[in-house]
């Protein structure tokens, strides 16, 4: 691994290319999820450092980064990629701290996701073309993209890292600079990420990062500046309720993906076990704290309980601890505030009449750090709050169902439409209910498996606008037409 030498593990704003403190001097704890220790401290960011790197970012825009030629700016964004994979280890290590997730985790999804996101964007661009419309005889339209000018990117805590250059890449590949706020709970990955930007020839100013919190800090003057022409945000559909209202006076362009209530729908036609080694994953992988893991499971009564008890043992014997321990299934969950929150629905459900099949408590053996068992609810109603609200931990609930018109209908009754799972043999019917369930993504027979060209995003409270291929580009560009008379 190489050693932590340029943030060490303190972390610093990163503006027109210089690691700075804040101007208030102020700083924050950075805690392991995993021990509570103190991992570093971070810079606290206020007004007057968004000010400073949204200036920086302004002036980079008139620089040669807008101007220079596509395959130069591709060349660069590839070398981000490679520079990314070649500090694997350090980033992994880095993530799998400042998250709790398991190492392994971080060294074969996020980190390598992150170059890819790089990568893919850094191809993609060169081959990104516009429309052209011959009016008749009369004239010719064509399109031509521009950068959209400042953009604020805003990130959550859960798949720091990943996300992060989810959106970094194509606002780049569109000629844009970036103001990037990560997690107040996760700052460590994105500092090294502004330091790979600079060695692969990134120029100061284009890429800024400014650590602190949300309302009333970093986040908010972000959203907030008049300076800024767009906002991207991951997290909270409550958070982006704010932002909108924060941005509404400056009229930014806004992309939104938010929280999710994810169906996974189950049909008796289906190989349980097949089904099994898939759900696990999408219920406990990074302790459930991913907005596509499916946390509503609706399985038909004909395999119902074939599927709780073959559930049930596979989710006792995941093993809760140590992210560092190469056997860890589920490492700790961020932070404390988070952690009683999904503590408080696993009460919750008790008083809503659920029964805990599996888990619901602290594993045995971890005075500190933010474990909690894989756990399985049953027996709820479909108003209970526990299924009709994000619990982002390692919790699902189990409900099953008869008819399919039935379990569409519950399945639609969510005030989330992020992304649903349908397993099923039978080809007509995996039609009809992808067609019919509300979300913005469908996976069937399969779970997060990604082709980075596709629209990803949320419908209803998940979000506004689809990012991934051309629907980043056309987030991070703006559309001029000309019209030229013949
Ligand atoms: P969060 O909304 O609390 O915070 C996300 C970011 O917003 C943080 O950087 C935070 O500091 C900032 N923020 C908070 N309040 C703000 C304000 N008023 N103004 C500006 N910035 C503000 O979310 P989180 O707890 O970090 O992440 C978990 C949530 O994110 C879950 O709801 C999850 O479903 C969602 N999420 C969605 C997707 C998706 O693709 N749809 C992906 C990952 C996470
Ligand atoms: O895979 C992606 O592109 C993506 N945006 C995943 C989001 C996961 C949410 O936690």
């Amino acid at each position: 691994m190489k050693a932590l030498t340029s943030v060490g593990i303190d972390c610093q704003h990163f503006i027109n290319g210089q690691y700075r403190e804040s101007l208030s001097k102020k700083t924050f704890e950075n805690i392991n999820p995993a021990n509570e220790d103190i991992l570093g401290s971070v810079a606290e960011g206020g007004k007057e450092d968004i000010d400073l790197a949204v200036s920086s970012a302004r002036r980079a825009l008139k620089g040669r980064w807008k101007t220079m030629p596509v395959t130069e700016r591709s060349k660069i964004l590839r070398k981000v990629g490679d520079l990314i994979l070649e500090r694997k280890e350090e980033l992994a290590q880095l993530e799998s701290l400042d998250t709790g997730k398991p190492i392994w985790l971080s060294r074969s999804v996020d980190i390598p996701r992150a170059a890819y996101n790089f990568h893919f964007f850094a191809d993609y661009m060169t081959s990104v073309g516009t429309e052209a419309y011959q009016h008749d005889d009369l004239a010719m339209n064509y399109a031509v993209r521009k950068p959209v000018g400042v953009v604020g990117l805003i990130n959550p805590w859960n798949l720091p890292l990943l996300l992060l250059t989810w959106k970094l890449a194509p606002c780049l590949a569109a000629g844009n600079t970036a103001v990037m706020k990560p997690a107040e709970w996760t700052p460590m990955t994105a500092t090294v990420l502004a330091e790979i930007c600079k060695e692969a020839g990134i120029p100061d100013g284009v890429v800024n990062v400014v650590h602190g919190f949300g309302p009333n800090s970093a986040g908010a003057a972000l959203t907030e500046h008049p300076d800024v022409d767009a906002i991207t945000f991951t997290g909270e559909t409550t958070t982006g309720t704010a932002i909108m209202k924060a941005a509404a006076p400056t009229l930014k362009k806004l992309s939104y993906e938010l929280g999710g209530k994810n169906p996974n729908i189950i049909f008796a036609d289906s190989d349980i076990d097949e089904v099994l080694d898939t759900t696990i994953k999408s219920s406990f992988i990074n302790q459930g704290q991913v907005c596509l893991c499916g946390s509503r499971i609706y399985v038909e009564r004909p395999a119902y309980d074939e599927f709780i008890e073959k559930f049930k043992a596979r989710a006792e014997k995941l093993v809760v601890g140590d992210p560092f321990d190469e056997n860890t299934n589920t490492g700790a969950m961020i932070g404390k505030e988070h952690y009683e929150r999904v503590l408080s629905f696993i009460e919750l459900a008790k008083e809503e009449g659920g029964n805990i099949i599996v888990g619901g408590k602290r594993p045995e053996g971890f005075e500190k750090g933010y474990y909690l068992e894989p756990t399985m609810i049953t027996g709820l109603d479909r108003n209970a709050r526990c299924i009709r609200e994000e619990i982002f931990g390692p919790v699902v609930t189990v409900t099953p169902f008869d008819l399919e018109d039935e379990v569409i209908a519950q399945v639609n009754d969510s005030e989330y439409g992020l992304s649903a799972t349908i397993w099923t043999n039978d080809l007509r019917r995996a039609h009809r209910v992808a067609d019919s369930v509300e979300a913005g993504i469908i996976w069937v027979n399969t779970w997060f498996l990604r082709d980075l060209r596709t629209p990803f995003g949320g419908l209803k409270q998940s979000g506004i606008g689809r990012e991934g291929g051309m629907h980043s580009f056309d987030f991070y560009s703006e559309l001029k037409n000309v019209c030229i008379k013949y």
